[in-house]
C-alpha cells in the first residue's frame, strides 16, 4: 500500500422549537449579525469579520453511507427508500446538508466509488424515482443535498473503458491512460513506471487485448480517466450539470487533486515513493482543470464544492480554496485526521498534536480561504473509539465532547453517520470479517505475500484504522440486525453493542448524545462567533486541556475540554474569566469561577463577559 500521507468525521422541547428556525440562519434576508459596516465582498456581500457570508460556510454536513444507513426491502443493503423514511430523524438533529457518499451504478469493486454509469442509480440502491422522492424529501426539510463525484477514476465495467480496452484506436482510447511496458532487465515485461497502488501493488494493470498497461491509482477495477482529453473533461462537466439540473447542492470531489497526471510519467524516486500522493496530487494541470470546471459548471449553480485533498498539504490548501481562484469552495485536509497514524499504521497521538493542527490551520488559511472539521468518514475508523473513550464510563461524556470540538472549531463540520449515537469500532477477530478491499488486498500483500507482519499483527492495526469500523450498520434500534434490515443477512455484520447503542434509545432519552448534539446544532445555528469567529488556543501545551475562544464583533464564546478520564482542577489562563455557561456534556452543576472542577471527558461552552 502506498502511504496516502495527507488522508491517505435543554430541554428537548426548546431544541424542537429552535429547529423550526430557517435552515441557514445568517445568510437569511434578516441577519442576526452585525457585520462590520461598509467593509463588502468582490460580489457585494457584507463581510462577517472579514469573511463573505454563504450558507455552505454556516452548514452542518451529515455524511450518509448509503449501503449502511437504513434498508428498505430486505435484501440487507441499505438503499434510497430507507434514507428517506430517515429524513425526520435527520432534520431534528439539526443538520442542514447532506452529503451521500455514491449512489450511482457501480459493481461495488469499492463499494460505488467504482462508478460504471454515472447517469443511473445503483440498482440496489433504487431508482431515479427513489432518487427524486428522496431529494424532494430532503428539499422540503429545508436541507440541502450535496453528491459524490468520484472522477479521477471510473469502474473497469463503465462503457468508456469497456471501449477503450478494445484496440488502440478506440475513440474511447485516450479516454484513459494507456502505456506500453518496460522490458526488464530479465527479458520480463513490466509496468510503465514504479507508481504504487493505494490497494496495495503496481497502479498499473496489463491488458491482454492490446498488450499495454492502464493507470489505476486505486483498485484495478478502477482505472484512471486522462483528464488531459478534452472530451473526458467534457463528459465529467456534463454529468454534473445533469444532477445539478436535478437539483442537487453541490459535490464532494473524490481524491479530485491526482486529476492532472505529472507529463511523461516518470518513476517516483525513493523519497517520493515515500509519499506518492503528493506526487499525484500536484499535477501540472490540476489549477487549470478546476477553474474551468468553475467557470463551465460551479460557477453557474447556488452549490457548494468539497474537495477531497489526499496528498495536499496545507501550505497548498488556498491553491485550492482562495475564493479570489475560483476553484473549490473547501478541501478535507487530513491534518487532523492523521496526527493517530504512520500511513495506515495505527499510532499513539497526543493532544498538543492536535491542538497544534487547529492553530496552524487558522495561521495559515486566509479570510478568503474556508475549513472544513471532521474527524471521522467512511475511510476512518469510528470518531468515539479513536480520538475519545469507548468504555462504558466515558463513551457518552467523550462523544459529547468530540461533537462540540466539530462544532465550535473553524470551518464547516462534517458528521458522519452513526457518530451522533457514539456507534464504536466493530469487534473484529480474523480477516475474513472484513469487506473492504483495501483490507483484504493489504493482508494478501503484506501478510501473504511479503510475510511483513503476522495476521494478528495486521488484524490489530485493522481494528483500530480499519475503515469497516465505521461501515457497519446504523443502529436505529434493539430488534434483529438493529432494525437496519427486515432481511435475515445485512452486507456487514451489525455491531453486537447495537442493544444498548441504538437511536430509538437516543431519540428518547434527552440526555443522549444525539439530543445534546440537536442542542448543540441549535446553539451553533444562533451563534455566529462559531461560524465566522476569531480563533484562540489558550493553552497548546497543556496535555488533557483543550480552551480556545471563538470571537466576533466582541463577543466571545470559551470552550473548554477535559481529553482524558481523570478529574482535573483547571485555572484558565491570565485575564480569562469563565463567565457564564451555555452548555456542558454533563449536568452543569458547576460555580461560574476562573477555576474549573472538570470531570473526566467534560467539555463546558461559556459566554464571557464584554
Ligand atoms: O479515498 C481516497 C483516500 O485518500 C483514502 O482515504 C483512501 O480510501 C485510503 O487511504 C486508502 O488507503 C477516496 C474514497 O473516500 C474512498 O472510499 C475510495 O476508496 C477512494 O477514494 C477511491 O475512490
Ligand atoms: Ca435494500
Amino acid at each position: 500500500m502506498f502511504k496516502l500521507i495527507s488522508n491517505c468525521s435543554f430541554a428537548v422541547a426548546l431544541s424542537a422549537a429552535l429547529l423550526l428556525a430557517p435552515a441557514f440562519a445568517f445568510t437569511q434576508p434578516a441577519a442576526t449579525v452585525a457585520p462590520n459596516a461598509g467593509i463588502t465582498s468582490a460580489s457585494g456581500a457584507k463581510l462577517i469579520n472579514g469573511y463573505e457570508p454563504k450558507w455552505w460556510k454556516e452548514a452542518v454536513v451529515y455524511q450518509i453511507y448509503p449501503r449502511s444507513f437504513q434498508d428498505s426491502n430486505g435484501d440487507g443493503i441499505g438503499d434510497l427508500k430507507g434514507i428517506t423514511s430517515r429524513l425526520d430523524y435527520l432534520h431534528k438533529l439539526g443538520v442542514n446538508v447532506i452529503w451521500l457518499s455514491p449512489h450511482f451504478d457501480s459493481p461495488n469493486a469499492d463499494n460505488g466509488y467504482d462508478i460504471r454509469d454515472y447517469r443511473k442509480v445503483m440498482a440496489e440502491f433504487g431508482t431515479m424515482d427513489d432518487f427524486d422522492a428522496m431529494l424532494a424529501g430532503i428539499k422540503q426539510r429545508h436541507m440541502r443535498l450535496i453528491i459524490d463525484l468520484v472522477v479521477n477514476h471510473s469502474s473497469d465495467e463503465h462503457k468508456w473503458f469497456v471501449e477503450s480496452r478494445k484496440s488502440k484506436d478506440n475513440p474511447y482510447r485516450n479516454f484513459y491512460i494507456w502505456r506500453p511496458g518496460k522490458v526488464g532487465p530479465d527479458g520480463t515485461m513490466q509496468p510503465p513506471n514504479n507508481y504504487p497502488s493505494a490497494f496495495s501493488g503496481s497502479a498499473w494493470q496489463y491488458d491482454p487485448t492490446t498488450k499495454e498497461y492502464y493507470l489505476h491509482y486505486f483498485a484495478v477495477k478502477q482505472p484512471d480517466l486522462n483528464w488531459d482529453n478534452p472530451k473526458v473533461r467534457e463528459e465529467v462537466f456534463s454529468l454534473m450539470r445533469f444532477w445539478l439540473d436535478k437539483g442537487v447542492d453541490g459535490f464532494r470531489m473524490d481524491v479530485i487533486p491526482f486529476i492532472s497526471k505529472q507529463p511523461g510519467l516518470p518513476d517516483l524516486t525513493p523519497e517520493q515513493l515515500r509519499n506518492a500522493a503528493a506526487v499525484y496530487a500536484s499535477g501540472p494541470h490540476l489549477t487549470e482543470y478546476l477553474q474551468q470546471m468553475n467557470s463551465e459548471v460551479l460557477s453557474k449553480y447556488d452549490d457548494m464544492s468539497v474537495g477531497e485533498a489526499a496528498g495536499i498539504t496545507l501550505a497548498q490548501e488556498p491553491n485550492l480554496v482562495d475564493d479570489r481562484r475560483h476553484e473549490l469552495n473547501e478541501i478535507f485536509n487530513f491534518d487532523a485526521i492523521r496526527v493517530n497514524r504512520d500511513g495506515r499504521k495505527f499510532v499513539s497521538w497526543t493532544l498538543p498534536q492536535l491542538k497544534a493542527v487547529y492553530t496552524r490551520h487558522a495561521e495559515v488559511l486566509t479570510k478568503h480561504d474556508w475549513d472544513t472539521v471532521f474527524l471521522s468518514n467512511h475511510d476512518n475508523p469510528r470518531v468515539v473509539s479513536t480520538f475519545g473513550d469507548d468504555s462504558e464510563k466515558f463513551r457518552v461524556p467523550s462523544a459529547k465532547l468530540l461533537e462540540t470540538m466539530l462544532l465550535t472549531l473553524r470551518g464547516t463540520p462534517y458528521i458522519y453517520q452513526g457518530d451522533e449515537l457514539g456507534m464504536t469500532n466493530y469487534p473484529f477477530k480474523t480477516i475474513d470479517d472484513f469487506n473492504d478491499i483495501e483490507a483484504h488486498n493489504g493482508y494478501k500483500e503484506e501478510v501473504l505475500a511479503r510475510h511483513a507482519v503476522t495476521p494478528e499483527a495486521y488484524v490489530e492495526n485493522l481494528r483500530h484504522m480499519g475503515r469497516d469500523n465505521s461501515r457497519t450498520p446504523m443502529q436505529w434500534d434493539s430488534s434483529a440486525n438493529a432494525g437496519f434490515t427486515i432481511g435475515p443477512n445485512a452486507w456487514l455484520a451489525v455491531n453486537p453493542n447495537y442493544k444498548t447503542i441504538n437511536a430509538a434509545q437516543a431519540v428518547s432519552d434527552p440526555d443522549s448524545i444525539y439530543n445534546y448534539t440537536a442542542r448543540l446544532i441549535a446553539f451553533r445555528a444562533k451563534t455566529p462567533a462559531f461560524v465566522y469567529g476569531d480563533y484562540k488556543d489558550l493553552d497548546p501545551e497543556h496535555p488533557h486541556i483543550f480552551a480556545y475562544t471563538r470571537t466576533l464583533d466582541g463577543e466571545s464564546y470559551l470552550v473548554v475540554h477535559n481529553f482524558s478520564s481523570g478529574e482535573i482542577t483547571y485555572t484558565l489562563p491570565g485575564g480569562i474569566s469563565a463567565a457564564k455557561l451555555q452548555m456542558d456534556n454533563y449536568a452543569g452543576d458547576e460555580a461560574q469561577t476562573p477555576t474549573l472542577h472538570l470531570k473526566g471527558w467534560e467539555c463546558r461552552i461559556y459566554k464571557q463577559a464584554r
